[in-house]
């Protein structure tokens, strides 16, 4: 049992019920005087459970001096600063690879949504266009594609293998090249003016703030698309937006914004969008699995000072 584990959400009530059967568990997030807990058992805190949204805010990490381990639940890592933990000796552990094949399902599924027109053919349907107006506009094919993958990492390699039955070529943009065979680009520019679909699945953070800009919108071209499971800030969304409401390019499907859950209004306004409320690893399977492992890794660190899956 670990003395004094601080969480800062609910990850999922089953598993926040297991964590606090095997430690002595605090919610945070349901503290009435944070800061009254925070003078009188911050030195005690071993160990902070949170996810990938919220990572651990900085001034609540000054404050707990004997932090020894973060249990993160989600892959992403851009909240955190990863130089800070390394700099106080603080280990971090994420849920990878359980989560990999329902966020590159979700990325086959906007890729198809957005070409094929899934969110407009439900309201023609629904509100009855079909019986006023006739058939709807015709959709584009996926198959013969050129689909561009930014960040072939895990996730990126398991949207090309789900994606290349469909019929699509696959080129790629990343740090380095890998021994794949698909199609390496050193330069995201020059992939976009490649591509036809271009598919977001790299980390968030500094070095990729902003890549997807207005010149490799441009690039993408007017019957490009993009498909972003990433997270917002891998896009310039005003570029975006202007591109999609100038027809600069043809459409989008989003699963991640800038502004989580308050996106840009000027998206719901746009016919040639698919949104997602950043759901793409919410499966009750998925997200079960995620839970189960900030448990085991808690669990490791309580027994072996060890984790099962350590980023830090
Ligand atoms: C979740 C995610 O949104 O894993 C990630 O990085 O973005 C998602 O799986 C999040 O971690 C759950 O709160």
């Amino acid at each position: 049992m670990i003395r004094s584990v601080l969480a800062l959400l609910d990850i999922r009530p089953a598993y926040t019920a297991m964590l606090a059967e095997g430690h002595d568990l605090h919610r945070y997030d349901l503290l009435a005087d944070k800061q009254k807990f925070l003078d009188e058992m911050g030195d005690q805190i071993r160990a902070v459970v949170t996810s990938a949204r919220f990572g651990v805010p900085e001034d609540l990490l000054a404050q707990l001096p004997n932090l020894e381990v973060i249990t993160s639940f989600g892959v992403g890592h851009d909240v955190f600063d990863l130089k800070a933990l390394r700099d106080r000796g603080i280990r971090l552990s994420t849920t990878p690879d359980v989560l990999t094949d329902d966020v590159a399902d979700t990325a086959i599924m906007l890729m198809h949504a957005t070409l094929r027109q899934l969110v407009l053919g439900d309201d023609w349907v629904r509100s009855g266009k079909w019986a006023a107006k006739g058939p709807m506009a015709l959709t584009r094919s996926v198959r013969g594609k050129k689909l561009g993958i930014v960040g072939l990492g895990r996730i990126g390699q398991a949207i090309a293998s789900r994606a290349m039955p469909s019929g699509v070529e696959v080129g790629y943009f990343g740090r380095s090249k890998k021994d794949v065979e698909y199609r390496f680009f050193d330069d995201l520019t020059a992939l976009a003016t490649w591509s036809d679909i271009l598919v977001l699945s790299c980390p968030g953070g500094a070095a990729t703030n902003g890549i997807v800009n207005e010149a490799v919108l441009k690039a993408l071209g007017k019957d490009g698309v993009v498909i972003n499971i990433a997270r917002g800030s891998v896009i310039d969304e005003l570029a975006l937006i202007r591109a999609l409401q100038q027809g600069l390019v043809a459409g989008a499907g989003l699963d991640v914004f800038e502004n989580e859950p308050d996106i840009d209004p000027a998206f719901a306004k746009l016919d040639n969008v698919v949104l997602y409320p950043h759901l793409a690893s919410g499966t009750v399977e998925t997200r079960d699995a995620m839970g189960q492992l900030v448990v085991d890794n808690l669990d490791a660190w309580d027994e072996r000072r060890e984790l099962i899956t350590p980023l830090v």
